[in-house]
Order: structure tokens, then C-alpha cells, then sequence
């Protein structure tokens, strides 16, 4: 299922990118699923659609949809199944359940992701460590603003960051980074303490891809609590309470992210 090269490079680096993981099948079907779930409109206490200005301020645009495993049998089925579930044991010698479901956009003029580790957004919900599953649906080139990994840089600590819990500056500048020039139907494994980034979409083409975050089983099923919380502090425009300030009420959900 996974060859020692990748093993060892997941182990060094906190990342692994495999090529033509999905048939061509797989990579199709998960182009109408997609299509599917950007049609889903904004719905209050189901899935969550998030926003971002569109460059220039005067209109938005559709960055991002997440919780949506439970509602859709096709992508619940992929991201919850065997399949998946004995990669990760594989890498990690885990057994791995799903922690949260997100997909970036990133229509053109879509803003980038400032240098950040994933793992400072996950504390407070009983689990410590955490392996993200990145499956693109449009190939990911430096125009397009792809992710960017720094290497040889997850070393199980939070790196010095700035007060809004993205990496300083300073320290993002002293890493090796490198541009995943995945295509759709590659999988991309990082753990939650990997630094990555991404640039603005300079291209006129959107820059979809699914992230979706596994906890270890035996640290509990924390799903639902996370997204009741999330849901609370950092809901999505259509169930936001006027007068709320959901950027400073939110932040922990909102790290490192272009979004309203
Ligand atoms: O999709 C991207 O460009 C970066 C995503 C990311 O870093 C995140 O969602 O935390």
C-alpha cells in the first residue's frame, strides 16, 4: 500500500505526496461530487459554505465548504472508508477516524494562506495529534496558488508565531519550502504540525481541494464537537447574529485563513 521511500519521507518531512492514488473513475466521480456540493445552498445548522472578498472588495466569492461527510454518501463514503483508513494505518501505525472535513476553492483572485501549522487549531478538543488527507480537484501549479510545505520542519512543537497563531515571519523565511505540484487523483498526507502555506490564485481558473483531518481512534471521536463549537464561534454568514465579532470570537477556526 505505501512503498519505504514515502515512509521514510512522511517520517522525515511530516508530509508524503502520492501520484494517481484515485483511477480515472474515482478522479471523475469526484469531479460531479464536487459540482454537487458547490450547488448546496447556504443553509442554516447543516453544512457550512464560507466566504472571502473577492479581490477589489466589492463582491464575494465561495472559498470554502466543510461538514459535509454526513451529507453526501459519495465523498462520506471515500474520506470514512477502508481504503483511506489503511493508508493512514500505514503510515502511522494507527488506527485514524475523521476530526473535520473542509474544501478550499480558491476561485481566481482567491487569496493565499499565510505560513501556519494546523495543529494550534485543533487544541481543546481531547485529541494531540492529527494527520490531514489532501486530495486536489484541479491540478495545483504556483500560478494557481498551490500548497507549499516546509521540509524537514514538523518537529512535534509549535514554532515561534506571531499573536494571531500564524509562523513568525522571521522563522517562516528560515525554511526550505516546496511547491506540491499535485494533479487530481494524487493524495497528499501531512501531519498537524508541518508548516505549509499557500499564494494568492493568479490564474483564471479555480484551485479546488479537499482537506480532510483525521484524529487517532483512541483519542475519541471529536467531530461533532468540533463543528457545535465551530458552529458557535465561527459560524457561517447565514447564521451569524448581528453586532458579533466573529473574526476575534472565532480566531482559533480562523487561522491563518483569507476568510470573512
Ligand atoms: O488551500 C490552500 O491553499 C491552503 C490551505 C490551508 O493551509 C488550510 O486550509 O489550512
Amino acid at each position: 500500500m505505501i512503498d519505504a521511500a514515502k515512509l521514510q519521507h512522511f517520517h522525515a518531512h511530516g508530509y508524503l505526496h502520492l501520484e494517481n492514488w484515485l483511477d480515472s473513475s474515482e478522479v471523475a466521480a469526484f469531479a460531479n461530487w464536487t459540482a454537487e456540493l458547490e450547488a448546496w445552498p447556504d443553509t442554516p445548522g447543516r453544512w457550512m459554505r464560507y466566504y472571502e472578498k473577492a479581490p477589489g472588495g466589492d463582491s464575494r466569492m465561495l472559498a470554502r465548504i466543510e461538514n459535509f461527510l454526513p451529507h453526501h454518501e459519495g465523498i462520506g463514503g471515500f474520506f470514512q472508508g477502508a481504503r483511506l483508513k489503511r493508508l493512514l494505518e500505514a503510515v502511522t501505525g494507527e488506527s485514524f477516524i475523521v476530526f473535520k472535513d473542509k474544501i478550499n476553492l480558491k476561485a481566481p483572485g482567491g487569496a493565499g494562506f499565510t505560513p501556519h501549522q494546523d495543529g494550534p487549531a485543533y487544541v481543546g478538543f481531547g485529541a494531540e495529534t492529527f494527520v490531514t488527507a489532501m486530495l486536489p480537484i484541479d491540478p495545483f501549479t504556483v500560478e494557481n496558488g498551490c500548497l507549499e510545505m516546509a521540509r524537514a520542519a514538523s518537529t512535534n512543537q509549535v514554532l515561534p508565531q506571531n499573536p494571531d497563531g500564524t509562523v513568525r515571519q522571521d522563522v517562516a523565511d528560515s525554511l526550505e519550502w516546496e511547491a506540491m505540484l499535485a494533479k487530481p487523483g494524487d493524495l497528499i498526507l501531512f501531519d498537524s504540525w508541518v508548516p505549509h502555506r499557500s499564494a494568492r490564485n493568479q490564474s483564471s481558473s479555480r484551485r479546488r481541494s479537499y482537506y480532510v483531518t483525521y484524529n487517532p481512534q483512541a483519542a475519541g471521536d471529536h467531530r461533532e464537537a468540533y463543528y457545535a463549537r465551530k458552529r458557535e464561534l465561527f459560524p457561517q454568514e447565514c447564521e451569524r447574529k448581528p453586532g458579533v465579532d466573529y473574526a476575534k470570537l472565532g480566531a482559533q477556526f480562523n487561522l491563518a485563513n483569507p476568510f470573512d
